[in-house]
């Protein structure tokens, strides 16, 4: 029987529901059940503030609703006049600043009910969309946002761009609703189609992501479709293809678990469109829709068989995709710091903490990124490790950026440790409604004691991938984290090890369900180790292996315990 989401979808004229009514009662601060999961596919979610749950119920109030916006923009790639735009959303009716996710994009927090229609209206206005930023949909794309090293990158950030158009939803229900758009009525309404996703779209969310080797910045294997760039004597040649990744898992269902995409062939640029469109109709069609636990394309090739999948899209296709060429990645972290693209202009990259920009004490993002953004004249860029980048820079306003960035405390990146260089961690608490355990706002209380941990070994500048995530859903891609926490509860984490440093092997639990100490005490042990008998350049989660702290598997999936 098709669950019931699939039935939410079927009656909700390609996304309409009751959301535009809900929008419009005053009476309460939420939306129904049934139009908040429609309401994802428009770009938002409903939430409540998990830190007033207990006291609000205690004074017999609803809980204090509000909405998450989430931006569609490909590459995460933005004006300076989106990027102010941006910040003035976030002044004028979000709660913590402008949040760049693990996707290079943006999210407001905090946006109460009446707040949410300007709010995407304002987002239009700026040449942006929410449109199927969430939902049962292809998502934002995400590329290689490192600068435009080269005609091949501008290139490849151009396929990006066109996927993420091409795969678009086709209802009109979000300019109707959030636009003012005319309504569709009578015969308009009929003649109505979604030409890709039919009326009740895809069985769960699908994700596609483009790396342009060595750099792989998107995590391309933790992607229901990963696009690997195949760049020759400066030209972009098309794309290796690797289907069925995923991260999202549930704590004690070995029926669930994170996956690496495997890699099926190779295509040509010019065949790209039609081999994502035959490869999201046959998700569409052989996904699971009875269980939304195992709806994602992971499941779909594990159940039915990578060969008889590759068959079927190229069945749909309508050509045979060609044999994989080689390719090497390097790293998965962002570079800091300057680097020099073509045509003799710069580009800056700067890491926020966990991506979230707000103006506190010394260091002072919301300020200093619009002072950034009013003399700019390049584009600013947002990285899937939510960092930052102010791009296109001419050499000679270089110094200019470089004093606004100091001005502001927004050069932390020059200071770092290695294992801050590479820490990412998911919102969790206080707003998502799925966190078991902090995230976001135990970082900086992390890091401090692992930097101390480091240090005593002499390891303070060595560079490890650290990912945080409140809960087994994945969101920071914890599975490709040399060192990993995954939330069980507050205060308690699986602790995970021993990915490689470029996105290319999941790590394993070491650790079940510990509290701090017992995670600093077994990470202090192995600190010390690594210190001693690394070989040079060998990486934490490499030694490790090496090391036989963890066996060596060759695995596609791994089980969350
Ligand atoms: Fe995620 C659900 C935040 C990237 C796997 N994710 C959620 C929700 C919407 C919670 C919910 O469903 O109620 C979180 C909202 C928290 C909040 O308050 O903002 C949330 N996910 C995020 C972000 C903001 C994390 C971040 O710190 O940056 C990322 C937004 C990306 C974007 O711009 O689109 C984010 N989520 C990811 C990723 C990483 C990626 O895509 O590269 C993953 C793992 C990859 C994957 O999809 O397999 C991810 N999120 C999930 C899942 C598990 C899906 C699954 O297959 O099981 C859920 C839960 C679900 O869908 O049921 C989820
Ligand atoms: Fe929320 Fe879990 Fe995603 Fe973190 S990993 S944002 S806790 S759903």
């Amino acid at each position: 029987m098709p669950s019931h989401l699939e039935d939410i979808k079927t009656v909700s004229r390609f996304l309409r529901g009751t959301i535009a009514e809900g929008l419009a009662d005053p009476v309460t601060g939420a939306i129904s059940e049934d139009d908040n999961k429609l309401l994802k596919f428009h770009g938002s979610y409903q939430q409540d503030d998990r830190d007033l749950r207990d006291e609000r119920r205690r004074q017999k109030l609803e809980p204090a609703y509000a909405f998450m916006v989430r931006a569609r923009l490909a590459g995460g790639v933005m004006t300076t006049a989106q990027w102010l735009a941006f910040d003035r959303i976030a002044s004028d009716y979000a709660s913590s600043g402008l949040r760049i996710t693990t996707r290079q994009t943006f999210q407001w927090h905090g946006i109460i009910k009446r707040d949410l229609k300007p709010t995407i209206a304002a987002i239009d206005a700026a040449l942006a969309s929410t449109i199927a930023a969430c939902g049962d949909v292809n998502r934002n794309v995400v590329c290689n946002a490192n600068p435009v090293e080269s005609r091949a990158h501008a290139a490849a950030y151009a396929w990006a761009a066109k996927l993420s158009e091409h795969l678009l939803p086709k209802t009109r229900a979000y300019h109707e609703i959030w636009l003012d758009g005319e309504k569709l009525v009578g015969e308009a309404a009929e003649a109505e189609r979604e030409p890709l996703y039919g009326p009740t779209y895809l069985p769960r969310k699908f994700k596609i992501g483009l790396a342009i080797p060595p750099l792989n910045d998107v995590d391309v294997f933790a992607q229901d479709l990963g696009l690997v760039a195949i760049v020759d004597d400066g030209e972009l040649r098309g794309f290796n293809v690797a289907i069925g990744g995923g991260m999202g898992a549930t704590h004690g269902d070995p029926s669930t678990y994170p996956r690496l995409a495997s890699v099926i062939g190779f295509v040509a640029p010019d065949r790209l469109l039609a081999l994502a469109e035959a490869i999201i109709a046959v998700q569409r069609d052989w996904g699971d829709r009875e269980e939304r636990k195992h709806a994602r394309f992971k499941y779909t090739i594990d159940k039915r068989g990578l060969a008889a999948v590759k068959a079927e899209i190229e069945k749909r296709a309508g050509f045979a995709l060609e044999a994989e060429r080689p390719f090497r990645f390097e790293h998965n972290g962002d570079r800091y710091g300057w680097v020099e693209g073509h045509e003799g202009r710069w580009h800056l990259t700067l890491q926020v903490e966990s991506g979230r920009l707000v103006d506190g004490g010394q260091v002072r993002w919301l300020t200093g990124m619009r002072e950034i953004a009013r003399v700019h004249t390049g584009d600013i860029r947002l990285t899937c490790n939510q960092n930052l980048i102010i791009a296109n820079v001419a050499a000679a306003d270089r110094a200019r950026i470089d004093a606004i960035v100091a001005a502001h405390g927004m050069d932390g990146y020059r200071r770092h440790s290695g294992i801050r260089q590479h820490a990412v961690a998911c919102v969790a608490l206080p707003t998502c409604g799925l966190a078991m355990a902090e995230s976001e706002r135990y970082l900086p209380q992390l890091l401090p004691k692992l930097e101390a941990s480091l240090d005593r070994h002499g390891l303070l500048s060595a560079p490890i991938l650290l990912r945080l995530s409140g809960c087994p859903n994945g969101c920071s891609r914890p599975y490709l984290g040399e060192i990993a926490l995954v939330g069980r509860a507050p205060g308690r984490y699986d602790l995970r090890l021993a990915a490689d440093f470029s996105g290319q092997r999941l790590n394993q639990v070491y650790r079940e369900n510990v509290d701090e100490a017992a995670l600093l005490d077994a990470l202090d042990g192995l600190f010390a180790r690594y210190a001693a008998e690394r070989e040079p350049s060998e990486h934490f989660g490499d030694f490790l292996l090496r090391g036989g702290v963890l066996k060596h598997r060759k695995i596609a999936a791994e089980v969350v315990a």
